[in-house]
Order: C-alpha cells, then structure tokens, then sequence
C-alpha cells in the first residue's frame, strides 16, 4: 500500500454534506481525533458562506469534544448512533437538530450490515501502527470498526504517533457471519482470543493517512462522594452475601461494570475484600481502577471494547504495556457485549440507572421521561442476558426534590423482567422471584429515601387492582409534581381522584 500521507484539512475537504461516516473506537479511546475537528471547521465555514453541510456518523459509543463536541458546536452532524455522553451534543439531540437513534451497542454493526443505515461512504480509524499490506494495529479502543472499514467505500486512517506499537497483540478483531450462516461464537471463558490481532482492511480504499500526537484525553474520576461509597459498599455487601449463600459459584462469575464513581467504589471495595477470590471482567469499559485490580492480582483478566484510561494513566501505562498484554483483550462491540457470550458465561452486570420504579423497571437514559440523557449503551445487553444484573442509584437527587424511585418509571429501557437487584444508599432491595406487590414493598422499603417511603406505599395501596396494582392517572404524580413546583414531595394524589 502507498502510503499516501494527507492533512486532516485534506481529508476533511474530501467530506461531502450528506455523507455516512463510521468511526473507529468505544468511548475517547481509538476515537479519531483530528479528521473530526477539520470537519468541524469546514462545516462552519460552509454554514458561513450559505451551504448546508452535514454528515450522519455512526461510532462504537460516546467519543470525545475531538468529535461530538466540536461537530455539535457546528452543527454538522445529522444522523448519529449508537451511544453519546457530550453536553454539546446532548442539546442538539433535544432540539432535534441531529437525529439520535439510541441502540444497543452489541446490535449496532450488524444492523449496519444488515443495510438498516443506508451506505457507509467513509471509515476513519484510529491506528497505533500499520503495515505496507493493510494491517492496522488499532489503538486503545476498538467499538464497530471491523464493519466500518468493511462497509465503507473509501478509508481514512490517523496514525496515532503518542499510541505504543506494543499494543500489538492486545486486540481481538472479528467479523461475524450474518443470518442464516452465523455460528456459536467459540468464547467458553472471558480469556478466550477468537480473532486476529490487527484490523484487515483493503489497501485500495485508503485514501490518506494523516498523522496525529494525541493522548485519548480522558478526565481522572474525582475520589467517590460520601453516597457513592455507600451504595458501592451495598452492591458489595450484597455480592459477598450472594457468596456466601453459593449463589455465585465458588471460583466467582466475570463481573462488568459500567464507568463512574459508584463503578469506581465498587471495585475499590471488591479489591480489598479477602473473600472474594482473584476474579476476571467481561465488560465493555474497563477504567483506572481496574489497572489498580490488576497490579494487587485481584483481577486476572479483562475482556472490554476499550481501556478507557485517564490521560495520566495512560502516560504510566504505555512504556509497561508489556505487563498487561495478557491481561486484557479488546475486543469489537458485538463481542464485547455479546448476549450469547455473557449469558453463556455468567456474568454479574452492574449498572447505573436515572431512575427505577417500585415495580422493578429502569429507566437509565431519559430525564423526567423526555430529556435524552446519553443513551441506553451496553446497559441493555448486560442486563437482560446477565447471570444477576444489578442496578444502583442514589436514593434522591437534588436535594431530595427528585426521587430515583417512583411509582412509574417516566421511560422505561430495562424492564422488570431483567432487573434482579436494585441498590441504592439506603440498601438493597433483591427482588428476584418476587411477584409485583412483593417487588414494590421491597424496593420501598430498602432503597427509597425515608422522605419518600410513606408517599410511595401510598401509591401501592390506592392501587386499581390487578397484578400491577398502578392507579395510571396518578402514575406520574411524582414527575408532574416536580414539572409544576420543582419538588416531588408535592406530589398529592387526591388531584388524581385517589
Ligand atoms: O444532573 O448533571 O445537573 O448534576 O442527572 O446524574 O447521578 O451524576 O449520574 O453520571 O452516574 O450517570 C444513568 C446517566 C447515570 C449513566 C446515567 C441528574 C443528576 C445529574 C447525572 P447534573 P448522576 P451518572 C455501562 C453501560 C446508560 C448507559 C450505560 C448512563 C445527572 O450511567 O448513561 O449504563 N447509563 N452503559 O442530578 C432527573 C432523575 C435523575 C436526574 C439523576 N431521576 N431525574 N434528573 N439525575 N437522576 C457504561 C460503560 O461501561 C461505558
């Protein structure tokens, strides 16, 4: 392959309105960085001079200011899936200036290739190396891009020069078969390497390589708050009852975790626990804490879509990459957060939600049911094929105006028929095997604020019969409440009839 080196400005100019662009990465990590800020400012300056310019990008999930930001700020992105977390671009999507379409993010590519998103007209990935024959070393993230850089007509690549080439050997790339021919997919433990280490692309669609010098720009997590640290130790302290009981077998399960502070605290604590022996992640994410796991031994393994470290740590990292090569495996979306493979194999998903209900379901991605917040990510994947999927929230939020357990979740992304373990600071509530009534005492009792637990057994007993005992005029009391007078203690049911 000729290695035909270009300036993101070139490849940008190349962009026309219109186009599909898939990037390579899963959060910042392995996100391409400069081709999405030349576009940027191309997209500015044909707004400037009276031309429409926008482009529909699809990626592996959240990525950077680099792109959804500085894209956001122009207004040039149209169409966008399959996940997002960037304040800039959360506004476009709740002024319906981009199209969001919010999805797993295991089922992303192969909706791609099942044509459900028209043509990809361009791939852009982020490489650490590559060589004369089209072998791209990815760098530290890897999302959807086996299929992009298959599907796309033409291809631009960012040489990444702060990447390490000895990430050689520490992705695990394929492509699955579609419909009708797919078969199993051969991951019995979380350690199982299924795929080749480089990413095969066509020489022929590269048209310019532009080289960059970027860390992936991710912030250190802030020391946990006072409610994180008591929620985490709840998720803990019901991980080593469970235990303790033979509800997880004796060698323990993988473990996934979402990003945050209470993920943080949660395998802070597991990390100095002496009961739970050395234990592997089959997870999408994995973050600093887990270095720290790794380095005690504590954590064995992890198979994750991306390293989502801090800029410093990567710093640390890199010239050690060595130590880790068998440790980690980064793998595309559609495995790492592969249902067959997590029902399979057992894993314990720990994620975080907006809001539950006393019902059981979960609402992770809409606020007061109508504002997007980032989207459902791999929550839903985890959830509903995990040996025990655990959902954790404060009790209240903003003051105690807002309640994270309601009668009726105001947008419901995982429902009760996936939820086993709801935690909150205040405790845990296992509802497993419990039928709706029983459910909703549990929760009320354990994980709502105690300002709450009168106003929402209120609600379970003024129920209208049935299973699900809801009075539907009064089930979004709370919300409505806070929509007048900015606080859900006024929610009053008598307006209601009730
Ligand atoms: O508002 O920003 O004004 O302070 O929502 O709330 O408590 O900081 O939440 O950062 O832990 O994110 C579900 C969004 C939680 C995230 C969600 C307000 C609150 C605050 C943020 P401010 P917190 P977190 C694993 C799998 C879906 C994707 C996923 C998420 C702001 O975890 O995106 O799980 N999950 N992926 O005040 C109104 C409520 C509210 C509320 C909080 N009930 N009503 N506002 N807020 N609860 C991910 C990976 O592995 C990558």
């Amino acid at each position: 392959m000729a290695f035909n080196y270009i300036t993101a400005d070139e490849a940008a100019a190349m962009i026309k309105d219109g186009d599909t662009i898939g990037l390579s990465g899963f959060t910042a990590p392995g996100t391409p960085k400069a081709i999405p800020e030349a576009l940027a400012a191309k997209a500015v300056k044909e707004h400037e001079e009276g031309r429409p310019f926008k482009v529909n990008l699809f990626t592996g999930a959240s990525t950077s200011d680099h792109v959804d930001g500085a894209l956001s700020r122009a207004n040039a992105i149209n169409r966008r899936a399959p996940y997002q977390n960037v304040p800039d671009l959360r506004k476009r999507i709740n002024s319906h200036d981009t199209h969001y379409c919010d999805r797993h993010l295991s089922e992303m590519a192969q909706e791609v290739r099942y044509g459900f998103y028209g043509k990809i007209d361009y791939a852009i990935i982020e490489a650490a190396d590559i060589t004369p024959d089209g072998e791209v070393i990815l760098g530290t993230g890897v999302g959807n891009v086996p299929t992009y850089a298959t599907l796309a007509d033409k291809i631009f690549i960012e040489l990444n020069e702060a990447l390490p080439t000895n990430l050689c050997g520490m992705h695990d790339v394929v492509l699955l078969q579609d419909p009708p021919r797919r078969r199993e997919i051969p991951i019995y433990a979380a350690n199982d390497r299924i795929g080749s280490p480089v990413l095969k692309i066509d020489p022929g669609k590269v048209v310019g390589i532009v080289k960059t010098n970027f860390l992936d720009g991710v912030k250190p997590f802030s020391a946990p708050d006072e409610v994180s640290k008591q929620i985490g130790a709840n998720v803990v302290r019901f991980l080593l009852s469970e235990y303790r009981r033979g509800g997880i077998p004796k060698e323990f399960l993988p473990l996934q975790s979402g990003v945050g502070n209470v993920a943080n605290a949660v395998l802070y604590d597991l990390g100095e626990s002496t009961e739970i022996p050395p234990f592997m992640m089959y997870t999408e994410v994995i973050q600093d804490a887990v270095i720290e796991l790794m380095k005690k031994g504590k954590c064995t393994f992890a198979s994750t879509c991306s390293m989502t470290f801090s800029d410093d740590t990567e710093k640390k990292l890199f010239p050690d990459m060595a130590y880790f090569a068998d440790k980690i495996l980064m793998r595309p979306a559609e495995i790492s957060n592969n249902p067959e493979v997590i029902r399979r194999i057992g894993v314990i998903a720990m994620n975080t939600a907006l809001e539950a209900d006393i019902f059981g379901n979960v609402n992770s991605t809409h606020v007061l049911g109508t504002k997007m917040m980032n989207g459902i990510g791999g929550s839903g994947d985890f959830t509903r094929n995990a040996y025990i999927s655990i959902f954790s929230c404060p009790s209240i939020t903003k003051g105690g105006m807002i309640s994270n357990i309601v009668p009726m979740v105001a947008h419901a992304d995982h429902s009760e028929h996936s939820v086993d373990i709801i935690v909150t600071d205040q405790g845990i509530a296992d509802i497993r095997g419990l039928d709706p009534v029983d459910r909703a005492k549990c929760i009320i009792e354990n994980c709502a604020h105690p300002m709450y637990r009168e106003l929402l057994m209120d609600y379970l007993k003024m129920g209208k019969g049935g299973q699900t005992p809801h009075s539907l005029n009064a089930a979004f009391a709370f919300h409505n409440a806070f929509n007048e007078t900015g606080d859900m203690r006024n929610a009053d049911y008598a307006r209601y009839g009730l």
